[in-house]
């Protein structure tokens, strides 16, 4: 027998200014790092871009209507920094503010509460280019001011504030694997980039508890449970390794403001630890977050890897089951198949009892409450001719994921609520718009008439009987 969900657990969906708006340089918006890197050949799948994306910005009524048939209780979306201040640090311009202004109050109207992401990766190119975005101190000070905009304007309207979307993945993919902006592979610039992000962070938790701000925040990371390949006991440190150096290394400064032992002596020993100044830790531990987000899409399953082992492995952007390489850093762990589970055809592990146990795990480290702002298949989906869409791999992923959510709760995890990836098919960033998440079917192949029209998929449907049973479904 599991316990029910809470009364006022939050039913929701997901998405992020880039992946869906579209509009990328309408009404004042200025240049994010984004806009610039999908610009570079080689970078994106097939050079796909955001510039029109889903169009959301000219159609949101059109998706809240939608929501709100459905019943969705809460859609998590973020705001373009550069829709807000194009540059970065200078002027505000009136006309991003209203894109969010109506969005928000077209989702009030219809009794769906906002999440409000303020960073989903796309930082003002012109701060990049200003101090290196990420790497320059001064971003603490910019990402507050832009972020007290919001605190300040939307107080009492959006209740649900999610800080930096995964400074875990922006952070390496940026710095790492030159897979994402800025297209760095420098350990050491990274972890300085890493840290500073982190300063920011506790600063606009901060700033949010000085003003007071009615409501919650916290950041969201991604996070899945790692395996051990087997029993021994040189694998089963390589996955301590791994928790360790890939969530310990965020979610212990998250909450309590320092780095973990074991990685922090590791990176001095090599000498690319970050640089922390005075006055940093003071303010780590003065930023606090309400709740721990979650973005659970699968699990990791490593064995030991020597120190002239594999590094970096190219990952599957194509859709081409069985395409991604092994990767790892030497000396810590590698990544290897685990053999029980299925996986996508982007070679995702799938993995609900991998959700259960990274919930347990959140809940007994770090004792927060969870808001899961993501969870959800990429796969590809068949338009039918009579605009139907059969998406049943979708509703029994996510089904028992939900089971899985249950579970934790009946182990008395506490969960604020549960919001898939995504409402619409957007942009993935790398794997192009034949990745699809949503609910919401989007047509793209009528893109040269601007159509994109919505069509429901199946899952569409039933997450809506879901919301209706509060889950029993
Ligand atoms: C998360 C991001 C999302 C989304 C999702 C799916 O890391 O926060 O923005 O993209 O992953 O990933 P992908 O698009 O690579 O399939």
């Amino acid at each position: 027998e599991r316990d029910s969900f809470p009364k006022d657990f939050l039913w929701g969906s997901a998405s992020a200014a880039y992946q869906v708006e579209g509009a990328a340089s309408e009404d004042g918006k200025g240049e994010s790092v984004w806009d610039r890197f999908v610009q570079i050949p080689g970078k994106t799948f097939k050079g796909t871009t955001g510039e029109v994306a889903v169009d959301h910005y000219h159609r949101y009524k059109e998706d809240v209507q939608l929501m709100a048939e459905q019943g969705l209780k809460a859609y998590r979306f973020s705001v373009a920094w550069t829709r807000i201040i194009p540059d970065g640090d200078g002027e505000v311009n009136e006309k991003g503010l209203e894109f969010y202004d109506n969005l928000i109050d077209e989702l009030i109207e219809h009794n769906i509460e906002p999440v409000l992401t303020l960073y989903h990766w796309d930082i003002p190119q012109a701060l990049q280019d200003k101090y290196g975005g990420w790497e320059g101190r001064q971003v603490i000070q910019d990402f507050t001011r832009y972020a007290e905009i919001l605190f300040k304007r939307y107080n009492g309207k959006v209740k649900y504030w999610v800080s930096l979307n995964e400074q875990n993945i922006f952070i390496t993919l940026g710095y790492s694997m030159a897979a994402h902006p800025p297209g760095v592979t420098d350990t050491k610039r990274m972890l300085q980039a890493n840290h500073i992000a982190s300063l920011a962070n506790a600063a606009v938790i901060k700033r949010f508890k000085e003003l007071d701000i009615r409501g919650k925040i916290g950041p969201s990371f991604a996070y899945g449970p790692t395996y051990a390949i087997d029993s021994h006991p040189e694998n089963q440190m390589a996955a301590q390794n791994n928790e360790e150096f890939n969530a310990h290394y965020w979610m212990d400064v998250y909450v309590n403001g320092r780095y973990p032992t074991v990685a922090w002596k590791h990176y001095e020993r090599l000498g690319i630890a970050p640089e922390v100044e005075p006055g940093d830790e003071e303010l780590l531990k003065a930023g606090k977050p309400d709740f721990m987000g979650l973005n659970y899409y699968q699990t990791n399953t490593v064995a030991a890897n020597p120190l002239d082992g594999v590094g970096f492995g190219k990952m599957n952007t194509s859709g081409k089951k069985g395409t991604s390489e092994e990767s790892g850093t030497p000396g810590l762990y590698k990544s290897t198949q685990n053999p029980y589970v299925e996986r996508t055809d982007w070679d995702w592990d799938i993995d609900p009892t991998g959700l259960r146990i990274a919930m347990r795990r959140i809940n007994s480290r770090y004792n927060l409450p969870i808001l899961i702002t993501e969870n959800g298949l990429g796969a590809y989906d068949t338009l039918e001719e009579d605009g139907t869409i059969h998406d049943t791999y979708r509703i029994d992923f996510i089904k028992k994921h939900i089971e899985a959510i249950q579970d934790a709760i009946t182990d008395g995890v506490d969960v604020m609520g549960y919001c898939t990836w995504s409402y619409t098919d957007l942009l993935s960033w790398l794997n192009g718009y034949q990745k699809r998440y949503g609910f919401v079917y989007v047509d793209r192949e009528e893109l040269d008439e601007k159509e994109l029209k919505r069509y429901k998929k199946d899952s569409y449907h039933w997450y809506k009987k879901v919301i209706e049973t509060n889950g029993e479904e």
